[in-house]
């Protein structure tokens, strides 16, 4: 059990701190299970085993109508006794522990911050049938050690409302957020179990008040010991914001509380603005380890923290992108401004304007086969990216402002930023140098993917060789559509796709978006499929170490932007929708700038039904949806209005 955004530690070693188990049976109530079921829709985990007096039967959750309350119901004929409520953790020593009457509780501190549970069970008969509730609940609190009473008082109200409360009030809950971010296949069964599996851990993963600091595993596993990384920014916040916009907001303030410590980190290196830590826990300070060891036990160096600024980046990326969806421009001209303003502020500073450009030297891309780089196509083009996004911003917050000559000039070092782009063959070069490494495509060394190259090849052999670890260049593609040139994506798909490894789990959702855009169909799904099988089929031999939220997130992007073309715009939802032969339909559910809309895509007719007024772009043509729904016919690869004067008008 461990604690969204609460760390012992702080250095490389920080981790998120273990709390009290108290939903794990005793071996002797915990015979072998002979059925296990877990309830996506009501996050109810059920399991059955057998015993020498019959059926032992177990129900337990974890409230998401009251988070920090766990419940777990076991039911058998014959019950032996049950031994303590709550067990220390693995890790980390109790604080302290007692008991309160009927309650237990017990303290696990982190630093700062802790952990408090308490816990409280009772027994009864039903049907023939031994019952035992147990209910905990925990405080936890990144300042101080949480006070034991609030625990017990809320324990003790939860055990008030029993069981069947809990329950009802969990299933509702999850009720809700399936109501708004729902995706339907029709048409694969598999893809649609394997979607829903990660939908769910989506949104059990983030919290939506406060801030919350999400690791790489989520809260599902001690991998990358829950240091926050772009995955968040990138992969796991795009979903929240169109789904769930409040937990996408406790992301980004995850990161607005940490711009002192990036400043700070900026001005130890000589440079203006905010520099983003690549991974990040309490503090804010870089926690990436400096060195690791291989598979074969040596000790390599890590530079990821040192050279992986498009982070910088990326957390812009991911303040625009809520912005975008949800139009909170009480955000956007506040907090959300000056994250614009300190990152783009980073980039002017980091740049070096050369007479052919400015460049940025000595870094690591997304793809961490090869490193340090310099003019790394996608942290470049990123820059610009931020850099045009923040002048943007601060003119369009207040257009007289003494701002506008700093707006001017970080538009002027946008224009002047190297990209790589070459217009003969419309490829994007990866990094200063990457044609001249040994070409190499993956097909040549492995007979399918996904492969962790370094270790196939060696990381010598791969760092001179043209094989890339994840989405790089592809990324931009995905990211920032209007920032790459025009028609470059099929090239591009072209040249990378055959040198990428998806060594990373990143990767095969970005792919799959991507060739679903290009109409690849079933280079589309094969990618989707190594996304949403990642962890199902546990493909990288890491699912162990936890879930991998970002794949999980990657695999909503392919859903939403690259098959159903859906893009917050200018204010107005476009939505470009691409259909494989193999679906009979896609539906998505998305909260645009308030509103709820569902857009289902079936061979020949589009559908979108909202709650509100939404401005939309369908395959280019605006509508203003001021009725309640909006149905187009296929055109080949346009749509037409079906259903004149509903209400809808075209522009
Ligand atoms: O952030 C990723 C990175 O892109 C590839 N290595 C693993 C990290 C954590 O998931």
């Amino acid at each position: 059990v461990v604690a969204n955004g609460v760390y012992v530690g702080d250095g490389p070693e920080t981790r998120l701190v273990t709390a009290p188990i108290a939903m794990q049976l005793p071996t002797e109530l915990a015979p072998p299970v002979v059925h296990r079921v877990f309830d996506l829709r009501g996050g109810v985990l059920m399991e059955e085993a057998s015993t020498a007096s019959g059926p032992l039967v177990s129900v337990r959750f974890s409230s998401l109508a009251r988070p920090g309350t766990a419940v777990l119901r076991v039911s058998c004929p014959d019950l032996p006794e049950p031994g303590p409520v709550l067990l220390p953790p693995g890790d980390d020593p109790p604080f302290d522990a007692g008991t309160d009457g009927d309650v237990a509780w017990m303290r696990v501190a982190a630093t700062p911050g802790g952990v408090v549970a308490a816990a409280g069970e009772e027994i009864s008969s039903s049907d023939g049938n031994h019952v035992l509730d147990r209910i905990v609940v925990y405080d936890v609190s990144a300042e101080a050690l949480p006070e034991v009473g609030g625990a017990i008082r809320r324990a003790r109200s939860a055990s008030r409302l029993g069981f069947e409360t809990l329950l009802a009030e969990h299933r509702a809950a999850w009720a809700a957020r399936w109501e708004d971010a729902d995706v339907v296949v029709e048409g694969d069964d598999d893809l649609q179990r394997g979607l829903r599996f990660a939908l769910f851990h989506l949104m059990a993963s983030v919290p939506d008040e406060g801030e919350a600091a999400v690791g790489a595993r989520g809260l599902s596993g001690t991998g990358y010991r829950g240091h926050v990384f772009w995955d968040a920014d990138t992969f796991t916040l795009p979903f929240l914001a169109a789904t769930h916009p409040a937990s996408a907001r406790a992301m980004l303030e995850y990161r607005i509380r940490r711009l002192p410590a990036a400043r700070a980190a900026a001005r130890e290196l000589g440079r203006a603005g905010a520099r983003f830590s690549w991974e990040s826990a309490h503090s804010g300070r870089d926690v990436t380890p400096v060195s690791a060891r291989d598979r074969t036990g040596k000790v390599v160096p890590v530079r990821t923290g040192q050279l992986e600024e498009h982070i910088v980046a990326d957390v812009a990326w991911a303040a625009s992108c809520y912005v975008d969806w949800t139009g909170d421009t009480s955000f956007g001209d506040g907090p959300g401004l000056d994250l614009f303003i300190d990152t783009a502020r980073y980039w002017a500073s980091r740049v070096r304007q050369e007479p052919d450009g400015a460049h940025i030297y000595g870094v690591i891309g997304p793809d961490e086969y090869h490193e340090p780089v310099d003019d790394n196509a996608f942290t470049n083009v990123m820059a610009r990216w931020n850099l045009r996004r923040a002048a943007s911003s601060v003119l369009a917050a207040d257009p007289t402002a003494q701002m506008a000559e700093e707006a001017a000039w970080w538009r002027a070092i946008a224009d002047e930023l190297v990209d790589g782009f070459d217009p003969v063959t419309g490829i994007y070069e990866q990094f200063a140098g990457f044609y001249a490494l040994e070409p190499l495509v993956i097909a040549e060394v492995a007979p399918r993917r996904p492969i962790a190259a370094d270790l196939l090849l060696g990381s010598r052999r791969v760092e001179g060789a043209q094989v890339i670890k994840q989405a790089d260049v592809l990324m931009l593609h995905h990211l920032v559509p209007g920032e790459v040139e025009m028609d470059s994506l099929e090239p591009n798909l072209r040249f990378y796709e055959p040198r990428t490894a998806h060594g990373s789990s990143l990767s095969p959702g970005v792919h799959a978006s991507l060739f679903a855009r290009a109409r690849q169909y079933d280079r589309a799904l094969d990618a989707l499929r190594m996304a949403y099988r990642i962890d199902l089929d546990d493909l990288t031999a890491t699912t162990g170490a936890g879930l991998h939220l970002a794949t999980m997130g990657s695999l909503w992007q392919a859903l939403a932007y690259g098959f159903a073309g859906l893009r917050p715009s200018e204010g107005r939802l476009t939505i470009d929708p691409r259909l494989p032969p193999v679906w009979a339909a896609l539906e998505v559910r998305v909260r645009f700038h308030g509103s709820s809309v569902r857009v289902r895509v079936e061979r020949d007719e589009l559908r979108v039904d909202a709650d509100q007024p939404v401005p939309l772009t369908v395959t280019g043509v605006d509508y203003d949806l001021v009725g309640r729904s909006l149905t187009l016919r296929r055109r080949g690869h346009a749509w037409e209005e079906a259903n004149h004067g509903a209400g809808d008008r075209r522009h």
